[in-house]
């Protein structure tokens, strides 16, 4: 696939918003206006937007540069902001702020995430609660909440004041935040924090072939179709060992708009100098918009996509997946995977052998891998499948042979 490299020519804002917001705030990108209202009490004067623009742009006030998150202005009266595309063009927006004529009744939750969080928090406003999952590995006693609360609200936990990713709390037990609106109204929200469970592998070579349940490789993510058993699509339709393999959809095609992954367990390479990893992949998706690669971690780092695309069959065989890059905002020699190429039209019609060399990960103590699948909006295919997962000691290397 070719990727255009001309500057671009968007300037558009595509959201913006308020702490002391009293809803979202509306975005009209053909008048080119913004829209939003803030609680009674907000500082009309003095506040500070958080604002995403088009990649690569950039957005004045009175030729002052502004700051997402930083920047205040005085938005007595509308405020008009310059946005500057990539390519130097302008375009003029226009954010009018209204003040609500009477102190908010609202106090929710309305986001809450942990730096170690696994996966986003279920939010349930309804019963007031909140759940969220951290790494296996997270010291419940000595978290950090990043959240936000409806405009004019305040949260405390035992009296004490709650600071977004300031406040540590032990998060051991239960936690109820006291949420207290603009107008002194309060509603208290129970947050529960679960540890994930894994197993830490450390005899190797490691061999699974999913045949004695799932084992320790489990799904998380949005609009997820991952499924575990005997797929029986109309393509993917057979596992590469026995009867059992994990497959986006057992039967049918994978979901829309799909950034889905299935964790593996914890992997100890102390003694381990020269790992490497086979996997069996099927695969059949929509050429380079769709598909799926694998990514790891090591230690408490961040995820990465494991290996690039060389072109030698015996790793991934397209260089660029549109919704992988958009979904896990990747760089473009990142978004690199299995997905419908020219070649091999949509798939890889059969179990494929990959294979990639661990070199960088020989030696560490914690490792973990994912296979993530993402998706765009439209034409989806049978999907991904894999299976008989063989990492060991190699220190030869790849085999050339093995292709
Ligand atoms: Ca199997
Ligand atoms: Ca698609
Ligand atoms: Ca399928």
């Amino acid at each position: 696939v070719t990727i255009e490299s001309a500057p671009s020519s968007e300037k558009n804002i595509l959201t913006y918003s308020f702490a002391e917001q009293t809803g979202p705030a509306t975005i009209d990108d053909v008048n080119h206006t913004v829209d939003i209202e803030v609680v009674y009490s907000a500082d009309i004067i003095n506040l500070v937007a958080t604002f995403t623009l088009s990649a690569f742009a950039s957005a004045t006030v009175n030729s002052v540069d502004q700051e997402s998150g930083v920047t205040a202005n005085d938005f007595s009266n509308p405020v008009t902001y310059t946005i500057t595309a990539e390519n130097l063009t302008t375009q003029d927006w226009v954010v009018t702020v209204f003040v609500a004529s009477a102190p908010s009744s609202e106090k929710n939750i309305l986001t809450y995430s942990f730096a170690e969080q696994t996966w986003p928090a279920l939010i349930d406003d309804i019963n007031h609660t909140v759940d969220i999952e951290v790494e296996y590995d997270t010291d419940l006693t000595n978290l950090v909440a990043i959240f936000t609360l409806s405009g004019g609200a305040t949260a405390e936990i035992n009296s004490v004041l709650q600071e977004s990713g300031v406040t540590v709390n032990n998060f051991t037990n239960q936690v109820t935040y006291t949420v207290t609106a603009e107008d002194a109204t309060i509603q208290d929200w129970v947050v529960t924090v679960t540890t994930a469970a894994v197993t830490i592998i450390s005899d190797f070579p490691y061999f699974e072939d999913f045949e004695s349940g799932s084992e320790d490789w489990i799904t998380r993510g949005t609009n997820s179709s991952w499924q575990y058993g005997t797929p029986t699509g109309l393509t993917i339709n057979s596992a590469s060992s026995v009867s059992n393999a994990w497959v986006t959809s057992l039967t049918g095609d994978y979901n829309a708009n799909e950034i889905s992954f299935v964790t593996g367990p914890v992997f100890d390479f102390t003694n381990v100098p020269y790992p490497q990893i086979e996997l069996k992949v099927w695969w059949d998706c929509e050429g380079f918009y769709d598909g799926a690669s694998l990514q790891y971690k090591v230690g408490g780092g961040a995820w990465k996509t494991l290996g690039k695309y060389i072109g030698d069959k015996k790793w991934y065989n397209v260089s660029y997946i549109y919704s992988m890059q958009q979904g896990f905002s990747l760089q473009l020699d990142d978004a690199c995977g299995w997905s419908g190429d020219g070649e091999w039209g949509y798939g890889s019609n059969g179990w494929f052998s990959a294979y990639y060399a661990l070199t960088q990960l020989g030696n560490q103590p914690v490792v973990r891998f994912r296979v993530v699948f993402t998706s765009n909006n439209e034409y989806q295919n049978d999907g991904f499948a894999f299976d008989d997962i063989r990492i060991s000691n190699d220190p030869t290397g790849i085999d050339e042979g093995k292709e």
